[in-house]
């Protein structure tokens, strides 16, 4: 089936005051110039890139209670959610580029009100190594993008929870989480708890991608928004490297093709966030190539075989 694809705005968010390493606010640059924005009108699809948020620079301290950079965090995630909802308000598909996934907070913020409006169910899946599940108490380094869901179910800073007036932003049932393989020790209490649908490596290998692909999508219809939160880390490090936190064991080449493609497929995708790219720890841009490869199956690259 041939899909028409809503307009595109890229949102750039060069940013890397969430993570823990510097590098992640060349993110937006290096996905331009791997060709992002072509690679998407070569598929018939109408995009404008809005250019780059204009937020604080990283001052690059250790965590204050818990948190690293929080108001930085807070002014960054402010402007991605005000972008990301004035493109959904205009009838247009935003794609956010990271940046670190802190942002994550601020886009499916704006994403859970647009979809409050229009009176749309909110399915928001999650490729990512991380669970995000952290809290000042039990994260590991301060570092708020290990944070960004469990703020968005309202588990938090008040300034991070209230982002956009009401929390929590969304309900945990909305989430799946796919490729996860680092979930830290607190966290993994606290992902139980909220009882977010996680699809594990583990469970990858038992069952299969397409079976989890499968499963991470039932249920949507017509009224479904889904909102792609793509953690690049989500990949194998093999295909990779350019991230700040590899974790071996992730999904290879082929694998995460076939996820692109089953959610384009779906017919559903009408936001996306690609974050935490960090081209200073890539190489020759090979990172940001693969993201903008996947992209494009995102966007029915591959449903052509299949017509
Ligand atoms: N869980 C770790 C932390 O909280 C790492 C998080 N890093 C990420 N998450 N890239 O996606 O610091
Ligand atoms: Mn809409
Ligand atoms: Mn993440
Ligand atoms: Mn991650």
């Amino acid at each position: 089936m041939k899909r028409s694809y809503p307009p595109v705005s890229l949102i750039g968010a060069p940013t890397d005051v969430g993570a823990g390493h510097q590098g992640g606010r060349l993110g937006p640059e290096a996905l331009r110039i791997a060709g992002l924005g072509e690679a998407l009108q070569a598929r018939g699809v109408d995009v404008v890139d809005r250019g780059n948020l204009d937020g604080p620079r990283n001052p690059w301290i250790g965590p204050v209670e818990g948190y690293r950079h929080i108001d930085e965090v807070t002014e960054w995630n402010r402007l991605a959610m005000e972008a990301v909802y004035a493109e959904l308000a205009a009838g247009r598909m935003p794609v956010l580029l990271g940046g670190d996934h802190c942002l994550g907070i601020g886009s499916v913020t704006a994403v859970a009100r647009h979809c409050r409006e229009t009176g749309k169910k909110l399915r928001l899946l999650w490729l990512d190594a991380h669970a995000d599940f952290n809290t000042s108490e039990v994260t590991p380094s301060g570092n708020i993008h290990g944070m960004p869901v469990a703020c968005l179910c309202g588990l938090g800073p008040r300034q991070l929870t209230h982002l956009g007036g009401n929390a929590p932003a969304m309900d945990p049932s909305a989430v799946r989480q796919v490729g996860i393989r680092s979930v830290d020790e607190g966290e993994k209490r606290l992902v139980k708890e909220y009882g977010l649908d996680v699809y594990d490596m583990r469970y990858i290998d038992e069952v299969g991608m397409k079976q989890v692909m499968e499963e991470a999508l039932a249920g949507m219809d017509d009224d479904t928004h889904l909102h792609v939160s793509f953690d690049v880390d989500f990949l194998d490090p093999s295909v990779a490297p350019g991230v700040g936190t590899t974790v071996p064991g992730g999904p290879n080449y082929r694998e995460a093709q076939l996820v692109m493609e089953m959610i384009a497929d779906s017919g559903r995708m009408a936001s996306l966030d690609i974050m935490e790219l960090n081209p200073i720890l890539d190489r020759d841009n090979m990172t940001a190539l693969v993201a903008v490869d996947l992209v494009e199956s995102l966007f029915g690259k591959s449903t052509l075989m299949r017509a």
